[in-house]
């Protein structure tokens, strides 16, 4: 390590005075004009640990769901835990280092941990796509090529396939960048539309009439919804939203596929459907053996991890690659009605509540009319508002033939929640 190379750097990154952050369980998160010396730090330490497992670091540079302004750096340890805790002390450390002091506190570290300093390094890097998090990024690249380490930036290049989980890897979405560089987002509805249509070949492959029914929440598209029910013919459900809902829907068919747009989902199998599928892979012969055996691969996989977004990814790229289809084709299957989600601050979100799988508000009085009579405004337009669950605001959401019109129709929607349910503060604006 070129100590000299590494206080000229740091230099260029310096610390504002006087900040002490601590290393917590989101790493370190404040606002993103004060992240910079730390980035470049945490690329620092990425490589000693790095060095000191011999294995690949993650660095994670994002705030989550923190307000935009706001960035955040975490390290993540080889098999993807949480960095172990006595390296979160040096993390702490190192960070609020006065400028003289990073080299000494570097040393510190690499003695008390016993880093082979010889070793070499490797770094993954992810980032959001918050304004600040390019620079940000850059910054922690920074570090680890001053210190020697080498990093890896993942490139997605036009077409390419590409998918992502959450961080507890309960939902996926796929998506890809157009030759135009549009970004094309392929959610939870057109992964149940996938998955329900194979299923549905297999099904009748082998001559099967299990029950299917796809299970979604009103933020499903309507035209995933139109495309399920009128084309592909299967019957689709709504709950309310939460995994919980859709699961308990889903149980009652013999082959319950349900997806949040967000990604959440899995597929469920009865046990009547389990056996009689497992059995007709003993009997059958050929092709339609092929077609059970296939249908009992997927249910033993899903047996196993209902709910988990790498068993989603495993299933989906085997239909995909069976299928001979490309991103591109299963993404033209059917297309998104334009839409928008607004969020709403009222004094109490309780006052709002909804009926028919969250479609309808029944309280307060008027709401509903209003909005029935916004929508009416608009072509193959849909609009709905409820209390969120995870967040003290009102949710709206609201779709329509244009983006123009989406937009238009989210924010009346949202001026009326704020003035029939209480709104606090400013009163929505438009534009986004
Ligand atoms: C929770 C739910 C998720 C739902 C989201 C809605 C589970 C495991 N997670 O994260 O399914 O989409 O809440 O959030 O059930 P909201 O009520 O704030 O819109
Ligand atoms: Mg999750």
């Amino acid at each position: 390590m070129d100590l000299d190379a590494i206080t000229k750097h740091s230099a260029l990154h310096a610390k504002p005075s006087g900040l002490i952050l601590q290393y917590g369980t989101a790493g370190f998160r404040i606002k993103a004009e004060h992240l910079d010396h730390v980035m470049f730090r945490m690329g620092l330490l990425a490589v000693l640990r790095s060095k000191q497992t011999k294995s690949t670091i993650g660095v994670m540079v994002t705030a989550s769901h923190n307000p935009e302004e706001d960035n955040g750096v975490k390290l993540v340890d080889p098999l993807g835990e949480m960095l172990a805790p006595s390296w979160e002390e040096h993390a702490t450390c190192l960070a609020n280092a006065e400028e003289q002091d990073v080299q000494r506190v570097l040393l510190d570290i690499s003695e008390k941990a016993a880093v082979d300093l010889q070793q070499d390094a490797f770094v993954v890097i992810g980032r959001d796509t918050r304004p600040s998090s390019e620079r940000l990024s850059q910054s922690v690249i920074d570090g680890i090529t001053v210190s020697g380490g080498q990093f890896h930036g993942i490139e997605m290049k036009p077409n390419e396939r590409c998918c992502s989980f959450d961080g507890d890897a309960d939902r996926i979405v796929y998506y890809y960048y157009d030759a135009d560089g549009h970004f094309h987002l392929i959610d939870g509805d057109k992964i149940a539309t996938l998955i329900s249509s194979f299923l549905k070949e297999l099904l009748l492959e082998i001559g099967e009439s299990l029950n299917i029914g796809v299970v979604q929440t009103a933020y499903a598209n309507g035209s995933s919804t139109r495309y399920l029910e009128e084309v592909m013919k299967v019957p689709v459900y709504c709950t309310k939203t939460g995994v919980k809902h859709l699961h308990h829907k889903a149980q009652e068919f013999d082959i319950g596929i349900y997806f949040e747009a967000n990604g959440h989902g899995t597929v469920l199998f009865s046990k009547t459907a389990e056996m009689k599928i497992k059995q007709l892979a003993e009997e059958l012969e050929d092709k339609k053996r092929k077609a059970a055996k296939m249908l009992e691969n997927i249910i033993d996989l899903f047996n196993q991890a209902a709910g988990d977004a790498i068993s989603d990814m495993l299933v989906i790229e085997a239909i995909l690659a069976l299928k001979g289809l490309t991103i591109q084709q299963w993404d033209a299957l059917y297309t998104d009605l334009p839409n928008r989600q607004l969020k709403v601050k009222v004094a109490d979100r309780q006052v709002i509540s909804t009926t028919d799988a969250e479609r309808k508000a029944v309280t307060p009085p008027g709401l509903q009319e209003a909005i029935d009579d916004l929508v009416k405004k608009y072509k193959l337009s849909r609009a709905f508002v409820r209390p969120s669950g995870t967040e003290d605001i009102v949710r709206v959401y609201a779709e329509a033939d244009s983006q123009e019109s989406a937009d238009s129709l989210a924010h009346e929607v949202s001026l009326v929640v704020f003035q029939l349910a209480g709104g606090v503060g400013e009163s929505p604006q438009p534009g986004f």
